[in-house]
């Protein structure tokens, strides 16, 4: 392998004596925003004056990963290693160590305002007569997150000559959750296996985790949940504790605690109790005696999180108590030792009677948690998810938010992308995040933000933050997708500061993830802040919930599988509206659970913004929006228009060839193209589900309407017969053909149109349970062949399944036949959907 030094060479044609393009280096996606990428030469003239040796005032660990760490990213970046030396040496240096060790060398420096236990100040001093830059703190991990600053600004091409830098995080609690379990899957994962299990124990080789916790502390996160919500009993086994230990300390390392996620009958399944009831005295006694326990071990040990009575996990109901009840007795066993009881807010009944238009399950964390508000210990943190049904593409904040005043809150946000396209899905979430923390809450008609409410600074509580459900995997990407890291990059971005607007969020996480070139950073953040919008567009708009397939995979559309079941996901459409009537007077009564002012603009569909207005109301379909469009008009456009912005991602990816490395482009590229696909299977389920409903025409006379598609079910077929999709709207004219042949299925028709130049799409089925393979023929040449061999969350034909292949400039003719060969393999029977065809544009 070539040095980056001779690469260079050979890319000036110097060593070759001709001039040619040379490709980019294929880069390692584990390293993430942490790729310290090489400064080219001019750039690199800005940190000249960077001193030549770093000093570190102190021995702790902490400060040790921090030295470490300035000297990786300088060297990386910068080519050049820094000197360790341990006393402040003759010349300038670096200099890394608390306020307090600072101020023994240069008493009565301070910063111009307040550091807070992990903020941090960035300053050049003369120290010693030798101007030198300070990265300073009051606490070791300030300095750490000092040096990662510092780094930033380096990879990001920023001017540190004249630095005098205080930085503080809004919360105190900027943490991580992962759904990892024990046998080594992940509950929403979609970034592969987990990071720290495997096969019912934790695993040998601690690397990921090592890289983990560094991406982590580089965006100021200090703590991490590492197993799954719906908890196993085992994590709390005495012999499994030297396990986390290890875990635990690697993440020390990097200033993060760890917790557990536990079953609260714990007590009775692995501890011999015949009960959980958390007033019983044996209970509380076992509580304390497990925490002990965990604490020899792990001394900085952050907690438990509990999720309890909901969706079958045993909780305080079974014996009458409260959740109050139920988290106090953790909470005092934990409060000795400095620990934390995360109680999840997400309590609901998944059995609710659907026919009772009162039933609302966005009503459940209000009605339980706000009545309790005052009697939780001030260890307990309510960890509310932001919206009041379940990380939906849009949903209005949680008014519990505003009903916790005497209690410590923290907000839940799901960074792994369930609802939002599984990370194959291009969906940048700050853009929503940021909605979310924005919003006033009108308490006492006073404006009474979000953001401030879940950071403590409204009502003074003794903790508040936030939560993001992240799902790392083994995945090289970490995510599955290279862009989604925009996402976790983002989440510690906004706990740390919730002002940064999503565009600097995507501009900085672009510099450090792809580079400077101005081209890449624009258009690549231009795509990153607008496609939560277009995500919603093509999904569910207007406040309809993600109208994906809420009894499966949460994926792909299934409009009706939020209908007629317990499940309380309801759009309640039907032949002449569409929406939820949560209103006091009407509804559910919903609406009343927030303040005076956000409850009046909520009730009147007049005053309740679109984006939300089906959440709110239920409206007949000729009902006329704030745009003057009608809703069943605004839904036939918003999906056309989202997906046809989707389609965009691809050209606007494409124009970024050459100043990506070719491993990332292609990477990213296919994930585009499928997204463009994917959008239209969307785009058409959804229009097609509401024209059937309504029975109103699209104005545009695009719905039900494909004069450039041919059928499947309308093909001359040879061994493919003709089956029915369930739902019939998550295939094109509600059926597709199957192949059981093994040696293969023909499908045929002729191109009856101009000659000319053509884009052809084929639209078929790529489950999970077989490669079948495709070739396409005109005439009797190949003109495209692949296997469908994607890792979709579909066994069987439909929504999640439905996948397009693009041929691109295939030159045809009138009369031309066009023959489509599929072999299936195992249960996957080489399924078709239809052929679309469009002229190549210019
Ligand atoms: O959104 C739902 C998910 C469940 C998850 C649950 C929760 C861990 O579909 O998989 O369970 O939320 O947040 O507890």
């Amino acid at each position: 392998m070539k040095t980056p030094k001779l690469r260079a060479l050979f890319c000036l044609g110097v060593l070759s004596g001709t001039v040619y393009a040379c490709p980019l280096a294929a880069e390692s996606t584990h390293d993430a925003w942490l790729r310290y990428a090489p400064i080219d030469r001019t750039a690199r003239e800005k940190y000249a004056s960077l001193p030549a040796a770093v000093v570190v005032l102190g021995d702790s660990p902490m400060l040790g990963t921090a030295q470490g760490e300035l000297i990786r990213g300088v060297r990386s970046m910068l080519g050049k290693t820094l000197r360790a030396e341990k006393n402040l040496p003759r010349e300038k240096a670096v200099v890394l160590g608390t306020l307090a060790s600072i101020q023994s060398i240069v008493p009565g420096l301070s910063a111009s305002s307040p550091l807070g236990e992990e903020g941090f100040w960035l300053t050049a001093e003369n120290l010693h007569g030798f101007r030198c830059l300070i990265v300073t703190a009051m606490t070791d991990r300030g300095v750490l997150y000092g040096v990662f600053a510092l780094l930033s600004k380096i990879a990001r091409d920023e001017d540190i000559s004249a630095l005098n830098e205080v930085q503080q995080p809004n919360a105190r609690l900027r943490w991580v959750d992962q759904w990892d379990n024990l046998d080594g899957g992940i509950e929403r994962g979609y970034g592969g296996r987990s990071i720290f299990f495997e096969d019912g124990g934790v695993r040998a080789d601690f690397t990921r985790v090592r890289e983990y916790a560094r991406l982590l502390a580089s965006i100021g996160v200090n703590g991490c949940a590492i197993n799954n919500v719906n908890a196993n009993p085992r994590f709390l086994e005495e012999d499994f504790l030297p396990q986390l230990a290890r875990i635990a300390d690697v993440f020390r390392e990097w200033g993060i605690r760890i917790a557990v996620s536990i079953d609260l009958s714990s007590p009775k399944v692995i501890g011999g109790l015949d009960t959980f009831d958390p007033l019983d005295p044996r209970l509380i006694q076992w509580w304390r005696e497990k925490a002990n326990n965990i604490y020899r071990r792990i001394p900085n040990f952050g907690g438990f999180v509990v999720k309890a009575d909901s969706e079958g996990q045993p909780g305080p109901s079974t014996y009458g108590r409260t959740p109050a009840d139920a988290a106090n007795a953790i909470a005092r066993a934990l409060k000795p030792h400095g620990g934390i009881v995360f109680y999840r807010a997400f309590v609901y009944d998944h059995h609710l009677n659907w026919q009772d238009p009162k039933s609302d399950r966005a009503r459940a964390a209000y009605d339980i948690f706000q009545p309790l508000d005052g009697e939780f210990e001030d260890n307990v943190i309510i960890q509310i998810k932001h919206g009041p049904i379940d990380f939906q593409v849009r949903e209005p904040v949680s008014p519990l938010f505003g009903g916790l005043r005497h209690t410590n809150v923290a907000m839940e946000l799901q960074i792994t992308q369930e609802y939002t396209g599984q990370q194959r899905h291009l969906c940048f979430l700050p853009s929503m995040w940021r909605e979310v923390l924005d919003f006033d809450l009108r308490l006492n008609r006073d404006r009474t933000l979000v953001k401030d409410v879940v950071s403590g600074k409204t009502f003074r509580p003794p903790m508040g933050g936030l939560v993001g459900v992240a799902n790392v995997g083994m995945d090289a990407s970490w995510l599955g997708h290279p862009l989604a890291m925009a996402n976790l990059y983002g989440f510690g971005r906004l706990s740390w500061n919730p002002d940064l607007s999503p565009r600097t969020i995507a501009e900085e996480w672009t510099r450090l993830t792809f580079g400077n070139d101005p081209a890449v950073v624009s258009t690549l953040s231009e795509m990153q802040v607008n496609s939560w919008r277009v995500y919603e567009g093509y999904t569910g708009p207007l406040g309809l919930q993600t109208l994906t397939d809420i009894l499966g995979s949460h994926y792909g559309p299934g409009v009706e599988s939020s209908e007629r079941n317990g499940w309380g996901q309801w759009h309640r459409a039907d032949h002449e509206g569409v929406g939820m009537d949560r209103t006091v007077a009407t509804g559910t009564g919903y609406v009343g659970q927030y303040s005076l002012p956000v409850a009046k603009m909520y009730e009147s569909s007049e005053s309740t913004p679109d984006e939300v207005l089906l959440f709110f109301h239920h409206v007949p379909y000729t009902y006329v929006l704030k745009s003057g469009k009608t809703v069943i008009q605004h839904i036939y456009d918003s999906h056309y228009e989202g997906a046809e912005r989707a389609a965009q991602y691809v050209h606007h990816w494409k124009s970024l060839r050459g100043l990506i490395d070719e491993q990332r482009y292609s990477d990213v590229l296919a994930r585009l193209e499928y997204q463009a696909g994917h959008a239209i299977v969307w785009r058409d389920a959804v229009c097609n589900w509401f024209f059937r409903a309504s029975g109103i025409p699209d104005a545009k006379h695009r719905v039900g309407n494909y004069p450039d598609r041919v059928e499947a079910e309308a093909m001359q077929l040879a061994n493919y017969s003709i089956v029915d999709v369930v739902p019939w709207e998550n295939s094109s004219g509600g059926k597709a053909i199957e192949c059981v042949q093994p040696r293969g299925c023909t499908a045929s028709f002729r191109f009856t149109r101009d000659a000319g130049s053509y884009e052809i799409d084929i639209a078929y089925f790529d489950q999970n349970n077989g490669d079948s393979s495709f070739r396409v023929f005109v005439g009797d040449q190949l003109v495209d062949e692949w296997v469908a061999n994607d890792t979709l969350p579909a066994r069987k034909i439909g929504g999640d399944s439905s996948t397009r292949r693009r041929i691109r400039g295939l030159a045809l003719r009138k009369g031309d036949k066009i023959r489509i060969v599929g072999i299936p393999d195992r249960e996957e029977h080489a399924p078709l959907d239809y052929v679309e065809i469009d002229p190549s544009p210019e």
